[in-house]
This record gives structure tokens, sequence and C-alpha cells, in this order.
């Protein structure tokens, strides 16, 4: 019984001498890695997963990087749970794009309190607390709706419509993102402008081609004298466009609906090639390499810019080729 006793007390020494040296072997390996926890949205829409598919491609090992990734699927409540979660995990980086732009005061201060970095990625925060994060990388989205609202007027005046009644759809992305607050504000600001612009129906399409779907087939329940769609994604246009041409409505902006649509996905910009979407305004997801800048910069502790815009155009059906679609990475 003994020497029972004194093989497993050897043996169990043992192991945990090799627990040990494996654990301070990983230690060591991951001493050079920057350990990054990144919550993203979800997978609402194929701009979401180029989105990630930028960060997990930038952010590698090789590149020297350890990332965690939490998909919050859409519930804000994931997300602070993911952060708090990285916080115990004593990540270096935070990297979060909020589902919407408020109520994250609480779940900021305890990374500050913990003296993580928080960069934000994508979409805003809104907050009266300074200092909740170092480095913001995305999209001017007010600037994004004006850059269709002024193709729009430009395309009307060709036409000669600046007096007769524009309809307009409006259906907007999740509501409280950036994203959605800016591309809605540029569209009502120009519907103030023009007083034949007339706003028929605006409601929220939740960046998805389901929801969009069905929205725009309880409006065409409504009326179908429709001269514009504004989609605040290309999800949402794809799903508005499939209502429309059920309801026997033609979307083309020479002799049918107007539409407009914001990402400039792949899919989006065959739409536009085949007339179905008139405007395509580029919401460029490839920050991947944006945030491997700060964040290296940051490890040199050099200077950073807080606010950090993304280079982004836009595409008309009159002018797009299938070259320039076939050249884009996402
Ligand atoms: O336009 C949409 C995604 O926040 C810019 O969210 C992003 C938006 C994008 O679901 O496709």
């Amino acid at each position: 019984m003994r020497k029972l006793l004194l093989v497993a007390i050897c043996l169990l020494v043992l192991f945990c001498g090799c627990e040990k040296e494996a654990e301070s072997t990983l230690d060591s390996a991951d001493d050079k890695l920057i350990v990054v926890g990144f919550s993203q949205v979800g997978a609402e829409s194929e701009w979401r997963v180029a989105n990630t598919e930028s960060i997990k491609a930038t952010l590698t090992e090789e590149n020297g990087y350890v990332l965690f990734y939490e998909d919050a699927r859409q519930e804000q409540e994931n997300q602070i749970r993911a952060i708090r979660t990285f916080i115990q995990q004593e990540v270096d980086y935070i990297l979060f794009s909020p589902k919407v732009e408020t109520g994250w005061d609480s779940i900021l201060l305890e990374a500050k309190k913990a003296n993580i970095p928080v960069i934000v990625t994508d979409r805003y925060i809104e907050s009266d607390v300074e200092g909740l994060f170092t480095a913001y990388i995305g999209s001017n989205f007010y600037s994004e709706g004006e850059t269709a609202v002024l193709w729009l007027e430009d395309f009307l005046k060709k036409q000669s419509r600046t007096e007769e009644p524009v309809h307009i759809v409006h259906i907007q992305g999740t509501i409280g993102s950036t994203a959605q607050i800016g591309r809605t504000a540029a569209l009502e600001q120009a519907v103030s402008k023009h007083p034949n612009w007339q706003l028929v129906a605006q409601q929220c399409g939740d960046f998805t081609r389901a929801k969009a779907y069905e929205v725009m087939g309880s409006i065409l329940e409504d009326t179908k004298d429709i001269d514009v769609v504004y989609c605040e994604n290309d999800g949402e246009a794809l799903g508005a466009i499939a209502a429309l041409e059920e309801a026997g409505l033609v979307c083309n902006p020479v002799d049918g609906v107007i539409v407009i649509s914001f990402d400039a996905t792949r899919l989006g910009l065959q739409y536009c090639l085949e007339q179905k979407i008139a405007l395509n305004v580029e919401c460029n997801p490839l920050q991947g390499p944006y945030v491997d800048e700060i964040i290296k910069k940051l490890e040199r502790k050099e200077p950073i810019g807080r606010i950090r815009y993304v280079e982004e155009t836009q595409f008309d059906c009159f002018t797009i080729t299938q070259e320039m679609i076939d050249i884009r990475d996402y």
C-alpha cells in the first residue's frame, strides 16, 4: 500500500512539473505576442462578414497577435459580457464594434480601471465620459449619406424632376447604430431642403435582407407610388428589390424605382451593374490593417490620431464595369 502511495505521489509531482513547464513554455511563447480581445456585433450582412475576416486575417500569430474573438449575435449584453471577460483575461487591447452608440460607459470604465486600451471599430460610441477609448477606426456615415443625396439631387435635376413630388421610401439600419444615425441624418436633411421630396415611409430594416423584404412588402400594401428607395446597406437593398419586383415594379433609375444603397459589397455592385441599384456608396470594412497600424504604434509609444476614417468611394449604375467589380477585395 505504501509503495502504491509513493508511486502516486511521484506521478503527481511529475505531472505538475510537466503542466508548469507547459504553462511556462506557453507564457514565454506568448510574451512576444500582443493579446487582443475582439467583440464583433454579429454576422448580419456581407459587409460584417468582410469586416470580421479583415480583422482575423490581420491580427494573426504570424503578425504578432493572439486574438480572442467573440460574436455578440446582435446583442449589446453579449458585447458587454465579452468585454468583461477580456478584462478578466487581462488582454493587452480590447477591440469592439459597438452595436449601438450608447450604454457603454460602465463597461468601458471597467476597462479603463484595468488600464486596458480600447479601440472602437466601425461604429462609434456616444458618451459624456471623457477618455473611454483610445482610438476609433471607421467611416464618416453622415458624409456617406451626403454623397448619396447629392447624387440623387443631381440625377433628379438632369431628369427635370425638381418640381413634381418625389416619393421616397427610407429603410433604415439598426436604430441607434452610428451607420444608421449618419445615413438617416443626411437623407432627412436633404428632404427638409427639397419641398418636392416626400418621405412616404420610414421603417427599420435592421441591415438585413429578410427584414427589409418584410418591411418593403408591408409598405407596398399601402402604396406603389414610389420613386426612390433609400436603403442603408446592400442587404436591405437586395431585400427591398425582391419585394418591389414581386409587386411588379421595375428597379431602374431611368424608367423605374431609383434604389440607393450603401456598403458596395460585390453582390451590391453586381446589382448596380444590372442597374437595379442606381447608386452604391462604399463603406470600407477592411479595417484590419488600420487596427494593426494603430496597435503597433501604441506598442512603440508613438502618437496616434484618435479618429481615423477609412478611404471610401461610390459607384453608380451608369459608369460601373465588371472589371471594377472583379478587382475588389470584398
Ligand atoms: O453598413 C452594414 C452592417 O456598421 C457600417 O453594419 C456598418 C453597417 C453596414 O450590418 O452592412
